[in-house]
C-alpha cells in the first residue's frame, strides 16, 4: 500500500543524549518537536548521569552504533530537517558528518553542547575542533549561547584574541555555518538580546525580558523549536523569530522539581488551555 505522506507529520531527526531529568538532551528534543507539531526521529549519541544540579558522568555511544541508527532511519523515513545537540565523541562526529554529508538538502540545526548549566564540561577542545571542521561547513544555522560562540570561534594561536560576538559570528560563518544565532542569556545585561548573522553580518535581534529562574535545557528547546519551524515550512527569519517565542514561554511556565535549575514546560500550551497557534 503506498504511504499517505499527507498524514505525516513533518519528520525532524535529532543526534543527542539523554538527560534522565527531561530538562535537557534528546527529551527535551522530542518534548518541543512534539508540542510543534512534528515527528521527532531520535539517534541517541550518550548517556549521561545527572540531577538537576548538574551531570555526573557521560557515557559516549560507539560511533559505529550511532552511524548504524541514523543510516537505517534514513534509508525509510523522510527526514525534513536534522538538529544536533551533545554530540559525546570525536568519533561520533566524523561519523555523523560523513552522514549528513550524503543528505546535502537536508537543512541542519547545529546547537553547540559544549557545557552543562553548572559549567560541567561537556565537549573537550579536539571535539570543538572537530565540530568547527567538520561540522560547521555542513550546518544551515548555528545556536551557540555567547560562551560557546567565543570557545568555538577562538584563535588558539593568538593569546591577546578577545573577540566581539558580531567577530565570532563572523569567523562562524567563515567556517561554513550559513547562519549563526548568538543568544545573549550568559551576557550581564538586564535584557536578554538575540542576534541572528548570516553571510553580509547581523541579520535580526531580538530583545526579550530576562526571566528569574536558571533553566536546563533552554538551548535545546530553542535549537528544537527552530528546526520544527523550519520542517513546518518558516523561512529563517521567521522560524527564529517564532523559536524564541516559544521557548520565552516554555521557560516562563518552567517548574521546579527538584533542587536546581529548572525545567521548561514545552507543553504550556496544552495546560494554559491555548492552542499552539493561538497568539
Ligand atoms: O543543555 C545542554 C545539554 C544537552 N544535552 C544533554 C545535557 C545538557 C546539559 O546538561 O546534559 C544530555
Amino acid at each position: 500500500m503506498p504511504v499517505d505522506t499527507e498524514l505525516v507529520p513533518p519528520i525532524v531527526l535529532t543526534f543527542a543524549a539523554s538527560d534522565p531529568t527531561g530538562g535537557a538532551g534528546v527529551q527535551a528534543d522530542l518534548l518541543t518537536l512534539a508540542s510543534m507539531g512534528c515527528h521527532p526521529l531520535s539517534v541517541v549519541t550518550g548517556l549521561t548521569v545527572q540531577d538537576t544540579t548538574g551531570v555526573e558522568d557521560v557515557l559516549a555511544i560507539d560511533a559505529g552504533w550511532i552511524a548504524d541508527q541514523a543510516r537505517v532511519l534514513l534509508e525509510d523515513l523522510p527526514v525534513a530537517v536534522f538538529k544536533f545537540g551533545m554530540l559525546c565523541s570525536v568519533e561520533a562526529i566524523a561519523a555523523i558528518a560523513e552522514i549528513v554529508n550524503d543528505y546535502p538538502d537536508i537543512p541542519l540545526v547545529f546547537d553547540p553542547v559544549l557545557a552543562s548549566g553548572r559549567g560541567d564540561q561537556l565537549a573537550d577542545e579536539e571535539m570543538v575542533e572537530a565540530m568547527v571542521g567538520l561540522l560547521l561547513p555542513r550546518t544551515t544555522v548555528l545556536t551557540p549561547n555567547s560562551l560557546e560562540a567565543r570557545r568555538l570561534a577562538l584563535d588558539e594561536q593568538n593569546e591577546d584574541d578577545v573577540p566581539s560576538l558580531s567577530e565570532c559570528a563572523r569567523r562562524l560563518v567563515n567556517a561554513g555555518a550559513e547562519y549563526v544565532l548568538i543568544t545573549g542569556t550568559h551576557e550581564n545585561t538586564p535584557q536578554v538580546t538575540n542576534t541572528l548573522y548570516g553571510s553580509h553580518g547581523r541579520i535580526r535581534e531580538d530583545i526579550w525580558d530576562r526571566l528569574p529562574g536558571s533553566y536546563h535545557g533552554s538551548g535545546c528547546t530553542l535549537a528544537s523549536a527552530i528546526a520544527a519551524n523550519l520542517a513546518n515550512g518558516l523561512a529563517m527569519e521567521e522560524a527564529v523569530r517564532d523559536a524564541q517565542d516559544y521557548t520565552w514561554h516554555a521557560l516562563a511556565a518552567g517548574f521546579r522539581p527538584g533542587m536546581g535549575q529548572y525545567i521548561p514546560d514545552r507543553f504550556f500550551w496544552a495546560r494554559s488551555g491555548e492552542l499552539p497557534d493561538d497568539e
